[in-house]
């Protein structure tokens, strides 16, 4: 270790790493440090360390599935591929019966979460999704339901004239379990002004998540990385993030989600390479050393990136989707019908040295495979 700090020549590194292995916090500007100057090798190091820290040799996974209602959008954020207006022929949007029949096409299956998120259509308001919710419990009790970014929900509730806390409090008393952490992209004020001007403010993402986390219902935090954001814009978001959690305990991971290219508004820029994603798990993972999980979400950066993040932080591959998840099919990313097997996902678990762990929803375990 002290040939690989020494090597670097940096003071500074050594003093951090020192922190990391204490188990001190870090600052702001130490964040900052470890993305301009750790070695790649260097932060994988103090991310493992705060991962063992948390969850030990375990990396866990779930089964879970997604269904998007809708991808028309009154928004029209830069980077997604995925929105569309009413008539286009990529347009679609599903009746309730549509989406219990998704619900009922996995009665035989062993899954114990569904992830509802689509685009903000126009026409349907709180009681029209808090009916759905009602719909799926009735039929599927025991299922976890974590649905609907804070964008959906601050579009449903302020059109519904309720405060943040009762629209909250009555989609809870219609099944809601849990918030999925989209939606966040950027918290920089100014930059958010760039890509995604029209929708909820970085104060209503963090109000509704704090919010959530009071009324008993937890939620995920990603960050949309890999465009016109600096490092200190990703520190300044986690930070954001990192203060909310110390209040609420609320979160229960982080998602790191890199932009790509194809299909939208913001394809000039390109995309990242692998070799940032690892350096943003691991900062990600020393920097917010009070969300207890780091998610790689593979459908995403792929299957091999999310097998290496896995010695950088990352101690969870998300689920098993198999999968109706267009969002990130449509802006590029690898399968247009992802889905991994139990076994695929242990192998590549296994593949790392560690114990592959399937979870529920917040993070108990269903069995040690
Ligand atoms: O908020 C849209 C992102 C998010 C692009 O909580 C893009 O468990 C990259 O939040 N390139 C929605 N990203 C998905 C999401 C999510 C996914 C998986 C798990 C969980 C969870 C949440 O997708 C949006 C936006 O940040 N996104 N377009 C794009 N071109
Ligand atoms: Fe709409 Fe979400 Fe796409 Fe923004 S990212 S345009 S809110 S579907």
């Amino acid at each position: 270790m002290d040939l690989l700090v020494n090597n670097i020549a940096e003071s500074d590194l050594r003093e951090i790493s020192e922190k990391v292995f204490a188990g001190e916090r870090i600052s702001t500007d130490e964040g900052l440090i470890l993305y301009k100057k750790a070695s790649l090798p260097l932060l994988g190091i103090l991310a493992v360390t705060v991962k063992k820290r948390l969850s030990g040799n375990k990396a866990y996974f779930n089964h879970n599935f997604h269904i998007e209602p809708t991808n028309k959008c009154v928004y029209n954020c830069r980077f997604c591929s995925y929105h569309k207006q009413e008539g286009d022929p990529e347009s679609w949007e599903y009746s309730h019966e549509q989406m219990l029949d998704i619900v009922k096409s996995f009665d035989s299956k062993p899954v114990t979460e569904v992830h509802i998120v689509g685009g903000v259509h126009p026409a349907y308001d709180i009681h029209y999704w808090g009916s759905l919710l009602q719909k799926i419990s009735k039929y599927r009790p025991e299922l976890h339901i974590k649905a609907f970014s804070a964008i959906e929900l601050d579009y449903m509730i302020s059109k519904a004239g309720m405060s943040v806390e009762e629209g909250l409090k009555y989609l809870k008393g219609c099944g809601l379990n849990s918030i999925p952490g989209g939606g966040a992209e950027i918290f920089d004020e100014e930059l958010r002004k760039q890509i995604c001007d029209d929708k909820a403010s970085s104060e209503m993402w963090l109000n509704i998540h704090e919010t959530a986390h009071l009324a008993g219902i937890p939620s995920n935090a990603t960050i949309l990385y890999g465009h016109i954001e600096t490092y200190a814009n990703r520190i300044d978001h986690m930070d954001r993030l990192r203060k909310l959690q110390d209040r609420t305990k609320g979160f229960n991971c982080f998602i790191p989600l890199k932009f790509r290219k194809e299909n939208n508004n913001m394809s000039y820029l390109g995309e990242v390479s692998v070799v940032e994603d690892l350096k943003n798990y691991a900062v990600s993972r020393i920097f917010l050393d009070n969300f207890p999980h780091l998610k790689a979400y593979w459908p995403m950066i792929g299957k091999e990136a999310a097998r290496l993040s896995l010695s950088f932080g990352v101690d969870d591959m998300d689920g098993t989707i198999d999968d109706t998840t267009r969002i990130y099919s449509m802006a590029g990313a690898g399968d247009t019908s992802p889905a991994m097997s139990t076994e695929e996902i242990c192998n590549l678990i296994r593949e790392t040295g560690m114990e592959p762990v399937e979870r529920d929803s917040v993070y108990n375990t269903v069995k040690e495979w």
